[in-house]
């Protein structure tokens, strides 16, 4: 069968590494599963700062993928990246208004890097290659590449929530955005409820007229929106979590909890994954139930990202405080009530460490999907399963209604959440582990990029 070339085009580009390093972002993930069908190009960052603008990128082969990069300047790095996608767009998304940081000068340099990119990428642009473009820092991709005669399909994949249209509107330029959005030929979000958002957005701001089959014809544009929710590697997972018994990491955790159950969280530390809140959950549960004390553990990792924002040295802070208060006024000679670690791992050693919780907290205030919870439900032992609280507000709800669905908002509900997760039996686990399953082994990582590919062509 014939497959057109594949461009990828995303903010940082994850040069293909074999040697199973842990990277703790979801897009990096998700997109391995894509090249591993279609021959293409990635084309982004290369992560570095370069005094000068240069629109010259470097190339690198490897394993069927031609990774095209070039260098930022610090300019770009904080206007583009730090400013307007992460300090603007990131909270305005996930619903979180009072942090939006809004700077014309921001939003100028957000524009002006996609036009960059656009600049660089172009020439490597054959007539026939498939282009899929990859998350809110570059929204005006496609309008930059058609200004420069590129007629290619243009898909986009948004990983993060589309908000409610009352909500993005009180972020400055938005409905420039909405006009720059349009040039795509499919946008895809991660859940309906996004797809929504976007569509009622587009029919209010810009007067769009929707059609069949989701197109929403917009001025001479024609864009059609759909949601195709991400999936993982869930064979991947599962081997891995069934063969990790030996792992250094968690073998020393099975030494170290003796006969204490664990309690799991895995999160990028992101004010959007709730950390401060599902401590003050935890700590709720501790008080109310005092026989568990000493006979749980809570392991919480949370690699560092964006510290150069400064919302981010700010949830930091607010975990820190909320670990010093928790283990100092709860702990006991002996016993830790939170273990927390940043460290990225391996993702064999995470499937470990995913088995061998009785509970996955899962517990963000917001989440475009969250890999993080089905990779903890496909890492389960089939006989035994763990427990999943999940957040209502990521968008893999939407798919994994079995779990113990909660409001991270609510700490007594989320306290009252985990204890009944610790004493649920058996036979309700795995009846609610194997419906979870279904959704994740078939709506995994190849189905997410081959329903969106052929959609797109
Ligand atoms: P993220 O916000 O980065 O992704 P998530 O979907 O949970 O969140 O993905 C994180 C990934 O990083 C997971 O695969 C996880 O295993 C890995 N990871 C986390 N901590 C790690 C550690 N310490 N070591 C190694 N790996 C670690 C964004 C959106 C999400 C959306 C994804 C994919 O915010 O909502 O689900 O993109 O679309």
């Amino acid at each position: 069968m014939y497959l057109p070339r594949l461009i990828v085009v995303s903010n940082r580009v994850a040069i293909a590494d074999r040697s199973d390093k842990g990277s703790a972002g979801g897009l990096a993930v998700a997109l391995r599963g894509a090249f591993q069908t279609h021959y293409g190009l990635w084309f982004g960052w290369s992560g570095k700062i370069t005094a000068r603008p240069t629109s010259r990128p470097t190339i690198v082969e490897k394993d069927r993928v031609q990774y095209v990069v070039i260098d930022l300047t610090p300019r770009d790095r904080q206007e583009y990246y730090n400013g307007f996608a992460n300090r603007a767009l990131w909270p305005t998304m996930h619903y979180r208004v009072g942090l939006s940081d809004f700077s014309r000068a921001d939003y100028l340099g957000y524009r002006r890097v996609n036009h960059t990119f656009a600049s660089a990428l172009a020439p490597f642009i054959r007539p026939g290659d498939l282009m899929w473009v990859h998350d809110y820092h570059l929204i005006p991709l496609a309008e930059e590449l058609k200004a420069l005669s590129v007629s290619n399909r243009i898909g986009y994949f948004h990983h993060i929530p589309w908000p409610a249209p009352e909500v993005l509107a009180t972020l400055p330029g938005t409905t420039e955005l909405l006009r720059s959005i349009a040039h795509y030929d499919l946008i895809g979000t991660q859940t309906e409820r996004d797809a929504d958002n976007l569509r009622r957005s587009l029919i209010g701001d810009l007067g769009a007229i929707p059609h069949k089959g989701g197109v929403l014809e917009v001025g001479e544009h024609h864009a059609r929106i759909r949601s195709f929710l991400v999936g993982i590697d869930a064979t991947e997972v599962e081997q891995f979590a069934s063969r990790s018994g030996s792992a250094h990491v968690v073998r020393q955790t099975v030494e170290g909890l003796g006969s204490r159950r664990l309690i799991i969280g895995v999160d990028r530390l992101d004010y959007s994954k709730g950390l401060p809140e599902r401590m003050g959950a935890y700590e709720r549960f501790l008080l109310n139930n005092s026989d568990q004390r000493g006979r749980v553990t809570y392991l919480q990792i949370a690699p560092t990202s964006r510290s150069e924002v400064p919302e981010y040295a700010a949830v930091s802070r607010d975990v820190n405080e909320a670990l010093g208060r928790i283990n100092g006024s709860l702990g006991e000679p002996g016993w830790v009530p939170i273990h927390y670690v940043t460290t990225p791992y391996p993702r064999s050693v995470l499937a470990g460490l995913y088995r061998l919780a009785s509970v996955g907290l899962v517990t963000p205030m917001r989440d475009g999907m969250n890999l993080v919870a089905k990779e903890y439900v496909a890492a389960q032992n089939p006989a035994d399963p763990g427990v999943l609280i999940l957040s209502k507000f990521a968008g893999a709800a939407e798919q994994l209604s079995s779990a113990v669905i909660i409001n991270p908002n609510d700490k007594l509900e989320v306290a009252e959440a985990i204890r009944d997760a610790l004493q649920m039996g058996q036979e309700e686990r795995i009846n609610r582990w194997q419906a979870m399953m279904i959704p994740v082994r078939k709506y995994d990582v190849s189905w997410w990029a081959a329903a969106f590919l052929d959609e797109l062509a």
